[in-house]
């Protein structure tokens, strides 16, 4: 250990919600010397990145995504809508940053370039490309679900020589679209959310869509001063629910498919679809993602629902999705299919007519050619393991984790893996991450590492690793949790299918819920499935 490095007991990397709440937590809970590196230039991780126009929560979202810890925080935040607009969130997490003067312990605008474990030492070493070094007993990886952008490889793309932004890398200056022609490439909750607001200013839109989507409507409102007073009185409550209830503190209801008539059936996805939100995908028919012919029920209702909405027959063909209802990111849109009634909005089906090339202006296809100003590339993230590989550590005997996870992405409990001592994530692979409320999701695994590190410090041990067997039963119970629904049937980035060559494995646990009773149990069973390492003397 070189004298010159400086020397915390734990490294963040990530300031998101995961970061920035274990950064609060292990810094004034609990008494550690921490520090946080994040390549953004201020806090907010997924949503200082993703500003593009009508970013919004893709969820039931005020006041239940944001932190549930603190009651004063609950109480001061003003929410103002139902579902939470990007600035909105960020601004929340920036004066969570402020109100736990959190800043300055964090480096921003700088990249981890490297982690490395120490075994000698018991400890991680990191570089940035500032050229600091720094080394932590433990490493904390709030590297974000959804960071590493994917970049279509179309040939000749790089010829296009307009204004080109990924949704997700959206540029922090005002972006205009005015008298501009611009094409959406992707349909995902990104293209989805953005393609209505950029058709209020462009001269015209042209989606070049590969997957046909089923979205809800989202029925964005203002939140009333009294639903706000009446969710703080209730507060305690409902963090109760939300913890008992995957992470939204709404109940679901359980209703059989078979003590219904069709008509019954039906009469209840129209309800759902006017109370909109997330309601039709949770609580119309709880075998809705295990019944194929109950999905296709619903998958069929959606159809229909589209074939309203969308005046052009042509048009509203073009966008039927033939995929199991919620077996992909559940989408929620405010006015998607009826933005193609305006006249400057126009529809590419890339499975009928697929990309060619770019000029410097335009987009061929086979049937045609769509001339552009403006690309924006709304075509998603290599999700939920893209940003670990990023910054693929690298773990005992030097092996990195692009190597561990060439073939599949082995975790134990979603939070350590397995020949990488000390190291935790946050929202990690196998995790509830992107199926449960991330803010809620990232407080409650850190206090699981919090009870470890605890264990640790207790028992004088050095260090804690996964075993490869707990590894391989956790991987095992994910395959069967998942193959028991309709999830692996699709082609999804929770399958992984969207970046070509990476293994298909479904990379969340279904059962958020379940999942926090699995860790705690974990805990209390003296950590069962880790081994542990005495500490050695000077480490
Ligand atoms: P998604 O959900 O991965 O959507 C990406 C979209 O881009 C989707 O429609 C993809 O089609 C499409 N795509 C990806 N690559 C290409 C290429 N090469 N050509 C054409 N179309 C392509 O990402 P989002 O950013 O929308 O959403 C991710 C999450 O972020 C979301 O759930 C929110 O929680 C926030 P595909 O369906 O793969 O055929």
């Amino acid at each position: 250990m070189t004298d010159n490095m400086h020397q915390y007991d734990a490294i963040i990397i990530g300031s998101g919600f995961g970061g920035l709440y274990s950064l609060h937590h292990m810094r004034d809970l609990m008494g550690l010397n921490v520090r946080a590196f994040d390549s953004a230039g201020g806090v907010g991780g997924t949503w200082w990145y993703n500003r593009y126009p009508g970013a919004r929560v893709d969820a039931p979202s005020s006041p239940f995504y944001a932190y549930t810890f603190s009651n004063d925080l609950v109480n001061e935040w003003e929410w103002t809508e139902t579902q939470t607009s990007q600035a909105s969130v960020l601004a929340y997490l920036e004066h969570f940053a402020d109100r736990f003067d959190l800043c300055k312990d964090i480096e921003f605008e700088t990249w981890v370039t490297d982690a490395t474990y120490d075994e000698t030492a018991q400890r991680w070493t990191i570089e940035t490309d500032k050229g600091e070094t720094a080394s932590a007993q433990f490493l904390i990886c709030a590297v974000g679900a959804l960071f590493v952008a994917n970049m279509p490889d179309y040939p000749g793309i790089d010829d296009f020589a307009g204004e080109c932004y990924h949704t997700g890398r959206w540029p922090h200056e005002p972006v205009s679209f005015a008298g501009k022609r611009v094409g959406v490439m992707g349909t995902g909750s990104s293209g989805i959310q953005a393609i209505p607001e950029i058709a209020k200013q462009a001269e015209h839109v042209t989606v070049f869509q590969r997957t046909p989507q089923y979205s809800l409507p989202a029925r964005n409102r203002p939140l009333s001063e009294e639903e706000l007073t009446g969710y703080r009185e209730d507060w305690d409550d409902l963090r109760e629910s939300m913890r008992r209830r995957g992470g939204w503190p709404f109940k679901t209801i359980r209703r059989r498919a078979s003590d219904h008539t069709p008509e019954e059936r039906h009469a209840i996805y129209e309800t759902l679809w006017e109370e909109g939100g997330i309601h039709l995908a949770i609580n119309s028919f709880s075998a809705v993602l295990m019944d194929k012919d109950l999905n296709n029920e619903v998958s069929e209702f959606v159809r229909g629902k589209i074939r309203e909405i969308v005046k052009d027959p042509e048009t509203a063909r073009k966008l039927m999705p033939d995929y199991y209802f919620g077996t992909k990111r559940q989408i929620l849109d405010n006015g998607y299919y009826e933005a193609y009634n305006l006249d400057n909005v126009s529809l590419v089906d890339l499975r009928e007519d697929p990309i060619q090339s770019f000029s410097s202006t335009s987009v061929r296809t086979e049937q045609g050619e769509q001339p552009i100003d403006m690309l924006v590339l709304a075509t998603g993230f290599d999700a939920v393991t893209g940003s670990m590989l990023n910054l693929n550590p690298k773990g005992r005997g030097g092996l990195s984790l692009k190597q561990k996870w060439e073939n599949r992405f082995d975790t134990y409990l979603g939070t350590t893996i397995a020949g990488f001592p000390n190291l935790f994530m946050i929202h990690g692979p196998t995790s509830p991450g992107v199926l449960y409320t991330m803010p809620l999701g990232g407080e409650r695994t850190m206090r699981w590492i919090a009870d470890c590190i605890h264990h640790l410090k207790e028992q004088n041990l050095g260090a804690i690793e996964a075993t490869d067997l707990a590894a391989e039963k956790w991987g095992r119970e994910i395959d069967d949790m998942a193959n028991q629904t309709l999830y692996p049937l699709t082609d999804s980035w929770y399958m992984g299918a969207n970046i070509p060559g990476k293994p298909r494995q479904f990379l969340a646990h279904l059962r958020g819920s379940q999942y926090f009773d699995q860790l705690n149990a974990v805990a209390e069973a003296g950590f069962e499935g880790f081994v542990f390492e005495a500490r050695r003397k000077g480490a």
